[in-house]
């Protein structure tokens, strides 16, 4: 009998991170989709059953998946295909960047019958309530002050105005969670938790937040641009209760930044930033990116050197080299399939499953850097005595950062052993409906 107009759905985002956030991606369509007087039912693979699933979709008329491109593009294929075969009447469509970066390569997918394609669903509204309660209650607090981002680094498809939320807003909603759920921390998702044209605006927005998480007692993370990380800032976000800040920093080679990423700024941005912040208690996670299109071994030795320069600087650092992704919508997209510069013309998958396959995440290099300057992820997946599995890997990664040797590791190795932890640990549910 059906009992719900749509099961929205947020599928396992990823295989090693420990980081369980709110699944907002479900919560604010839920909450639009309510406001029009649907019944909604909501659904979280990395907490709920196998068997609830089933339950919810044979009650209900519609199943709507959430997914980003990598790893949860492939979950929710599955639970879209699971979807047709348990209840063969069931409306199935998919949301969320993968959706909105290829509409109709997604529907063109055979158990895919719509996309929905819009930035936004219901960020406007409080997307909390008696049934979503438990969804803020189990996972770690994640909430929005801002949407968009103005920039255009010409390797992200993100672009879009800045759009804050009203303080006073935020404070009403944040209040009404803490107060039923109690949280200690929260991390926002915003692309950039303070924009503006001066640094007056942009201290005062962070100062406006900082009102709000002390009051609340609560320190929070979020995101923010390098050159906005003057010694001010980092005052001012220490005293707002600030404790993780993640900086896109991309490359070390300053050409290669300012002409190809356009990141908008150069290398000493960086370098300012990591200064400033040093001995502040915030910890910077500075992220970089490796293998883009154009980007000479030069180039990428030059992104070594800095991290090397960085985590001497600032002791309290965090370093992940991703391996460029080339996903749609973006300049460097374009380069990275025209195969620029003698980048290996990449050849786009052609469904969800494909673009879950993709190796982006398995490069020596990525779990190198990880093992070597990600050690909070780690101490979250090798707990007390645990802590002895991973170690070989660890000092096998030292040794390979310092020799710049990025040719081979035992990547399947340590995605079983952190697999098997995150089964221990509960931060997943089961090795084989993740794998
Ligand atoms: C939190 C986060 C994560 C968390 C996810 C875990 C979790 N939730 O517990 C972590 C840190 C693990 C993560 C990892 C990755 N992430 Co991430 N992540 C984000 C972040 C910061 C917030 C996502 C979020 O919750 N947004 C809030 C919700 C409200 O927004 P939303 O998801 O877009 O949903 C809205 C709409 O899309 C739509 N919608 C979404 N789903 C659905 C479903 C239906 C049915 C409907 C109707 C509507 C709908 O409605 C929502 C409300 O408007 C975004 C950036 C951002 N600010 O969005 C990047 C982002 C989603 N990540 C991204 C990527 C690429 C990754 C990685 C794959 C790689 C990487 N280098 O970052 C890794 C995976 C790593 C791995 N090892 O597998 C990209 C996705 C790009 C793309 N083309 O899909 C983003 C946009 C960042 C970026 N600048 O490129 N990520
Ligand atoms: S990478 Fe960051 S700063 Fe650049 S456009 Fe994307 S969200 Fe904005």
């Amino acid at each position: 009998m059906v009992q719900n107009d749509i099961v929205l759905v947020y599928p396992i985002p990823t295989l090693d991170s420990p980081v369980n956030l709110v699944p907002l991606s479900i919560l604010f369509p839920g909450a639009l989709f309510e406001r029009q007087g649907m019944r909604v039912a909501y659904f979280d693979e990395r907490y709920d059953s196998e068997e609830l699933l089933a339950q919810l979709i044979r009650e209900s008329r519609e199943i709507g998946v959430s997914a980003f491109t990598g790893p949860q593009a492939g979950r929710a294929a599955d639970i879209l295909i699971k979807a047709k075969q348990i209840n063969p009447s069931i409306i199935t469509g998919v949301g969320g960047h993968h959706a909105r970066i290829l509409p109709e390569q997604v529907l063109a997918e055979p158990f895919v019958d719509k996309v929905w394609t819009e930035p936004s669903y219901g960020e406007d509204l409080f997307p909390y309530n008696e049934r979503t309660k438990k969804f803020f209650a189990r996972s770690d607090m994640q909430y929005f002050a801002s949407r968009g981002c103005p920039h255009t680094c010409s390797f992200c498809c993100l672009s879009s105005p800045w759009q804050p939320k009203a303080i006073g807003d935020l404070e009403r909603e944040l209040t009404i969670i803490h107060g039923d759920v109690g949280f200690h921390e929260i991390s926002f998702s915003d692309p950039n938790i303070a924009f503006g044209r001066s640094e007056r605006e942009r201290l005062e927005r962070i100062r406006g937040i900082g009102r709000i998480m002390r009051k609340l007692k609560v320190r929070w993370d979020g995101n923010m641009r390098s050159p906005y990380l003057s010694p001010a800032m980092v005052e001012a976000l220490a005293e707002s209760n600030c404790y993780s800040l993640e900086i896109g920093c991309e490359s070390g080679n300053d050409q290669f930044l300012r002409k190809v990423i356009r990141k908008g700024h150069g290398v000493e941005a960086i370098r300012k930033a990591a200064r400033a912040v040093k001995g502040s208690g915030i910890s910077v996670m500075y992220s970089f990116i490796a293998h883009m299109p154009r980007e000479t071994k030069a180039m990428l030795m030059d992104t070594f050197d800095l991290i090397d320069w960085i985590v001497g600087v600032d002791r309290d650092a965090r370093v992940s080299i991703f391996t460029y992704a080339p996903f749609p919508g973006s300049r460097m997209y374009r380069d990275a399939v025209e195969g620029a510069a003698g980048y290996p013309p990449f050849v786009p998958p052609t469904t969800m499953k494909g673009w879950a396959s993709l190796p982006f995440m398995k490069s020596p290099l990525y779990w190198i850097a990880g093992l070597c300057f990600r050690k909070d992820n780690t101490r979250k997946n090798f707990r007390g005595d645990d802590w002895k599995l991973i170690e070989p890997y660890l000092a096998l990664a030292e040794k390979k950062w310092k020799e710049r040797d990025f040719d081979d590791f035992p990547i399947r190795d340590v995605e079983a052993l952190i697999l098997r932890q995150m089964v221990k640990n509960n931060t997943i549910r089961s090795a084989g409906r993740a794998a």
